[in-house]
């Protein structure tokens, strides 16, 4: 947990904990994606949830899930949810639960059990063709212990770990291209701030069996360092500059679901966050501004022209 969450946690009247959802940070996006998915699919769901910042929603023994709700360790979300669903089979097979009353299962998880941690487990689960839907909110790093870097962190961000003039190192892990190699029922990335894509594919998603996976990047103010009331304009940013392409994968072919144009220059997105300002101040860094430019150029230009006819 990071200080601020930990500071409003023990600054909260019992009341407000009993309530649930007052401890994570105004203006979380991930929170933003799991209350629109909530929504969607309603309390007959039973949600697994990895260890990270979504797991400050429930404080024992409340949770504010209309639904069920279990805590697993980082790695095993999926393993947790191999055995609620087995559970569930057995009671439907036995008879002691009709299947018209059976439970869609859910796991939540941030990115650093995701594409990291947890990765092994969930190829398995998906080897296994487990009945699930996999929730990533992706704030790009292990944001319940202080925004470190995880698998997920783009180019040149400061992080908690990547505190140097460059920031981060390393490249964002393909997690969606990682989930479409082992051929899951479905997978689709999405984003709180374009609301109408994202329940539809919650919607499609709840509709299918198998293995499916939602990926939502959530623009998180605390670990991105910008005000929370920008939370919306960042992650519409995201997708109007082109870093966050808006895709599902079904029956076997990958299509954009949401361009927009014209597709804005990432600096636009960029110059908004404290964790790029070491790019802008005191000097601004060409280098790697047209470097994180050229990368998305060059994903566009292997997609195609995808989504013309939908562009706002
Ligand atoms: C094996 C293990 N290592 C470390 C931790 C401590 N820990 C709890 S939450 C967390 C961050 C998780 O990051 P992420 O999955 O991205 O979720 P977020 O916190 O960003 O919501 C860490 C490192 C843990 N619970 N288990
Ligand atoms: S650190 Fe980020 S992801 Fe975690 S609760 Fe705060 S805003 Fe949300
Ligand atoms: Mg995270």
């Amino acid at each position: 947990m990071n200080e601020t969450a930990y500071r409003r946690i023990n600054d909260l009247p019992s009341t407000h904990l009993l309530a649930g959802g007052t401890a994570m940070c105004a203006g979380c996006g991930g929170l933003q994606a799991l209350q629109q998915i909530h929504d969607v699919l309603g309390p007959n769901t039973v949600f697994v949830n990895a260890a990270g910042c979504m797991t400050l929603l429930s404080i024992y023994p409340f949770t504010p899930f209309r639904g069920s709700w279990l805590y697993t360790a980082m790695a095993s979300a999926p393993s947790g949810a191999q055995g609620i669903r087995d559970a569930l089979d057995i009671l439907i097979a036995k008879k002691r639960l009709p299947s018209d009353e059976d439970v869609s299962v859910v796991v939540v998880t941030g990115d650093g059990a995701a594409y990291g941690m947890g990765l092994s487990a969930t190829s398995a689960a998906i080897d296994r063709g487990l009945d699930f839907l996999y929730l990533c909110y992706d704030n790009e790093g292990y944001g319940n212990t202080g925004q470190q870097s995880s698998a997920a962190t783009p180019h040149a961000a400061r992080t908690a770990t990547a505190t140097g003039s460059a920031g981060y190192p390393g490249y964002k892990k393909n997690l969606f291209d990682l989930w479409v190699a082992n051929r899951p029922t479905y997978a689709a990335t999405a984003i709180a701030a374009e609301p109408v894509d994202l329940a539809r594919k919650i919607e499609k998603a709840a509709n299918l069996r198998g293995p499916r996976l939602i990926l939502c990047l959530a623009p998180c103010p605390t670990g991105w360092e910008y005000d929370p009331r920008e939370t919306t304009d960042i992650g519409r940013l995201a997708v109007r500059t082109g870093v966050w392409p808006l895709k599902e994968y079904v029956d076997g072919a990958v299509v954009h679901t949401v361009v927009r144009r014209p597709r804005l220059p990432v600096e636009e997105y960029l110059s908004r966050q404290g964790r790029f300002r070491h790019l802008f101040e005191p000097a601004r860094n060409e280098t790697v501004i047209t470097g994180i430019q050229a990368r998305v150029d060059a994903y566009w230009e292997r997609a195609g022209a995808p989504g013309e006819e939908k562009g706002a």
